[in-house]
């Protein structure tokens, strides 16, 4: 997985390169930086970082062209930020056969059985000599539809087939067509990550082929494979998945806040996490009397770390089959800037069941989330019933500081006593604030308003945490003074 690049050149003299590319060529899918004919960034010794959102690739291809200075094309150093692709253990996966006539449809587990040597093709799925495909019709394509088990977060997916390394009076080496990978959260809705129609696809070898994509959530895998250029038959071999599954949040940290104004007539908010969604657990977790598809209630759970959401599975009582109107899930990353994920406006959403209700969505940060409910369409009572909640995704790891430095800015006077690195020590107590950063401006500003206080940005005081060392950073967290409530800093 390649999430950024380092490109450096020659750069004494303040040179700037034009025509710099990573633009596709032949089969390269991705372009990450492209300058055109324009004059890249001036070169320093730092070189030119590009970022870019994760993917899984093997080759980087990196162009140039001349510089400002002289007709001399240099290239010095290509540094590249990722880390290395996760096997993802498919023990528990099955693999379906399409409905074509397969040799040997006892051995479709041989396409996820670990063995991608090309002599076990008698054990892995085989069309024989009863295809008769031509790269025609993409209709007539025997495909296998690999179910996971469970959502994982698929990188990469590489696909192995028997392969010749002898030639033939054609092609060196054997290439398929009809050539498509699908992936599919439900089996029911698909997205195409590979489609080569009727061309051949690259020349297959011993370490198989890997389809490049973005990562994506998925429970089912299906793969498409055509005839191959020495003949008819079609051989899948194996299937290898890279990525991880999905890691369900313990949530038994969180805190629970019910929306005010709202008559709460069942109040045990660690119901909401306990397991729980048997008939009668609805009586120990949290319900709103008095409300309808007008007027919903909501709760919120915050968590106790910031956290990297991707879906959030809703639970409320089922067992009468009912459905409840007015739904809508929102995150937050501070309580007050919220983004919806899933509403179902004043309507009904799903028939509820045991399975719940999970909404998926992009990973997201979150350390607060809020879902409103409306009332039900069943006879009984207008109230709601929230049983349970499930989220998935992994909390932020805290980086240790124990490499860290801080800094005080030196434009302007800082009082004395400070202790600049209790700012990092992990403690926050409102004893010691005067042993934290910390400044009054009062004296020389009479007038008490952020515009006054400070009027150029370059007044402003700061401080620089020196890591000590580069490290990927997901999100920064901090605490100004606290203690006296109602305080705002800008
Ligand atoms: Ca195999
Ligand atoms: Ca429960």
């Amino acid at each position: 997985m390649v999430h950024g690049l380092e490109l450096h050149s020659y750069w004494d003299d303040a040179r700037r390169y034009c025509y710099q590319t990573t633009r596709k060529h032949g089969w390269y899918i991705l372009d990450v930086y492209d300058t055109g004919p324009t004059w890249g960034p001036v070169e320093t010794s730092a070189g030119i970082t590009v970022r870019f959102p994760p993917i899984a690739t093997r080759f980087i291809r990196y162009a140039k062209g001349r510089s400002d200075k002289n007709n001399g094309i240099h290239w010095a150093k290509i540094r590249v930020y990722g880390k290395d692709l996760k096997l993802l253990n498919l023990n528990s996966a099955k693999a379906i056969l399409g409905p074509f006539e397969w040799a040997n449809p006892q051995h479709a587990g041989g396409f996820i059985d670990g063995i991608t040597e090309r002599d076990s093709w008698a054990g892995a799925p085989t069309i024989g000599t009863n295809y008769t495909d031509t790269c025609g019709s993409p209709d007539n394509v025997p495909y296998i539809t690999v179910d996971i088990g469970k959502v994982a977060r698929l990188d990469a997916i590489t696909l192995f087939k028997w392969w010749n390394d002898v030639g033939n009076a054609t092609e060196t080496y054997r290439r398929y067509c009809n050539q498509r990978l699908q992936l599919s959260i439900d089996g029911e809705n698909w997205q195409t990550v590979l489609n080569t129609g009727a061309s051949w696809w690259a020349s297959e070898s011993s370490g198989g082929n890997t389809v490049q994509f973005r990562p994506a959530l998925a429970r089912y895998v299906r793969h498409y494979l055509g005839r191959n250029t020495d003949n008819e038959y079609v051989h899948f071999i194996e299937m290898k998945a890279y990525g991880e599954y999905r890691n369900e949040l313990d949530l038994s940290q969180s805190t629970v806040q019910l929306e005010a104004g709202k008559t709460w007539s069942l109040q045990h908010t660690g119901g909401l996490f306990d397991g729980d969604i048997s008939q009668f657990a609805y009586k120990k977790s949290v319900g709103a009397a008095s409300v309808s598809c007008t007027n919903p209630a909501w709760v919120t759970v915050e968590l106790p770390h910031l956290a990297i959401l991707d879906s959030v599975t809703l639970f409320h009582y089922y067992h009468d089959g009912r459905a409840y109107c007015n739904q809508w899930v929102e995150l937050s990353t501070d309580g007050s800037t919220w983004q919806k994920v899933y509403s179902t406006g004043q309507g009904y959403g799903f028939s509820e069941t045991a399975l719940g209700y999970t909404i998926q969505f992009e990973p997201m940060d979150a350390m607060f989330v809020r879902h409103g409910l409306g009332g039900s369409d069943a006879s009984v009572a207008n109230d709601n019933h929230f049983t349970e909640k499930k989220m998935n995704g992994r909390y932020v790891k805290e980086l240790p500081l124990d490499w860290a430095n801080v800094e005080l800015s030196s434009n302007v006077q800082w009082p004395t006593g400070i202790l600049p690195q209790r700012v990092i020590d992990g403690l926050n107590s409102c004893d010691k604030w005067a042993e934290h950063a910390w400044i009054d401006r009062t004296p020389t500003t009479p007038t008490n308003t952020c515009a006054t206080n400070f009027p150029q940005e370059s007044d402003l005081p700061y401080l620089t945490v020196d890591l000590g060392r580069p490290a990927m950073l997901e999100a920064v967290r901090v605490w100004f003074y606290y203690c006296t409530a109602g305080r705002n800093s800008t």
